[in-house]
């Protein structure tokens, strides 16, 4: 086993901690390379779930983004808001949410972000910053920029993040919360999640502009089109857009360009895609380059990616049994959290 300090890059990251702390995501390309490897098996095992029958309801697989998710999640403060979409499993694990938090909502167990009420799709921890995931296409977009508002009226110096798919930018909460933002300057970042779908279609036959973030130009903000297989190139866009956010410079629209490797949700087996498509982007997947980009700098070897991969998938493994050993989500829960409760 060989995990070391490379040259270029310094690790602080301890491989036996069973589950890192969002602070050593932010800090330590290690940890985000695990990070990315747990949301990996977290697909697969929620995968394996639905084919046994344990799991209900739909799920949106994001294998293959998760340079993305945890990219995001190392560029923003703890304390910054995050607003994501259905496809948000790996951006909640990224932002700290716990894998039995995730698969027992999956499962619909009490164990879950939101006590197993929502499945799948609908993940609060507002703890790490995930203020939730939005089910509606584009939805969060507004909210991000109330957030932001919000921010700005109380001075928190905090930031809002919405993340949305490609799709997303049809949507007209997607013009209205670009314009409101653009024009009070709102503390917000604006992700758009390129994966190439948005369910059967492909983003150039839906959207007539191209790249998708030169919408930002109708509402005068800056864009800039990343590679989003590419953690460090992710880290780096929205790092900057935040810190402009905070210093008062205003939002920032961004085209982080990725694929899924599954269809939209798990009954859709992607007939759609042309030939060759998935497998060249297989060629540039987001675990491999940076885990290439690791060892060359010494900070890990084949054996090693091979034990934190492993580590991983006990992690994963050990969060659904005990998922599926806690009690069933309590209907009566349903009606909580609807008002303000103030003596909870
Ligand atoms: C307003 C609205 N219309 C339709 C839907 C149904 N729907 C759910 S996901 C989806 C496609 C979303 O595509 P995209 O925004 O690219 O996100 P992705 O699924 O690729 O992550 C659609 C049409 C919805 N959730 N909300
Ligand atoms: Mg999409």
């Amino acid at each position: 086993m060989a995990i070391g300090k490379g040259p270029e890059v310094v690790t602080t990251y301890d491989a036996k901690t069973p589950l890192m702390r969002r602070e050593e995501v932010i800090a330590d390309p290690l940890a985000r390379l695990e990070r990315m490897m747990e949301i990996r098996h977290a697909e697969q095992k929620i995968r394996e779930l639905h084919e046994e029958g344990l799991a209900w309801g739909s799920t949106h697989s994001c294998d293959g983004q998760e340079a993305v998710a945890v990219g995001i999640a190392a560029a923003v403060a703890p304390t910054d808001h995050v607003v994501g979409a259905h496809r948000g499993h790996g951006l909640g694990l990224a932002l700290g949410l716990t894998p039995e938090q995730l698969l027992g909502e999956t499962l619909g167990r009490s164990v879950g972000a939101v006590e197993g009420l929502g499945g799948s799709p609908h993940l609060v921890e507002t703890s790490v910053g995930l203020v939730f995931t939005v089910t509606l296409m584009g939805a969060g977009i507004p909210i991000a920029a109330g957030l932001a508002l919000a921010a700005e009226v109380q001075g928190s110096g905090r930031v809002a993040v919405a993340v949305f798919g490609d799709g997303s930018v049809n949507i007209g909460a997607f013009h209205e919360g670009l314009n409101l933002a653009s024009l009070w300057k709102l503390p917000a970042v604006f992700v758009i999640e390129n994966n190439h779908y948005g369910e059967f279609s492909r983003y150039d036959r839906t959207t007539a502009v191209e790249p998708l973030a030169r919408r930002a130009e109708a509402y005068d903000l800056p864009w800039e089109l990343v590679d989003g297989q590419d953690v460090d190139a992710v880290i780096a866009a929205v790092g900057a857009a935040v810190e402009r956010a905070r210093v008062g410079e205003g939002p920032t629209l961004l085209e982080l360009r990725t694929y899924r490797y599954f269809g939209h949700s798990r009954s859709d087996r992607a007939p759609y895609r042309p030939e060759g498509e998935l497998e060249a982007w297989r060629a540039r997947d987001p675990i491999r380059i940076l885990g290439e980009r690791l060892e060359a700098v010494g900070m890990v070897d084949a054996d090693a990616l091979a034990e934190i991969d492993e580590r991983c998938r006990e992690r994963i493994e050990a969060a659904a049994a005990h998922a599926l050993a806690s009690p069933v989500a309590d209907p009566g829960a349903m009606f909580r959290h609807v008002y303000p409760e103030p003596n909870r």
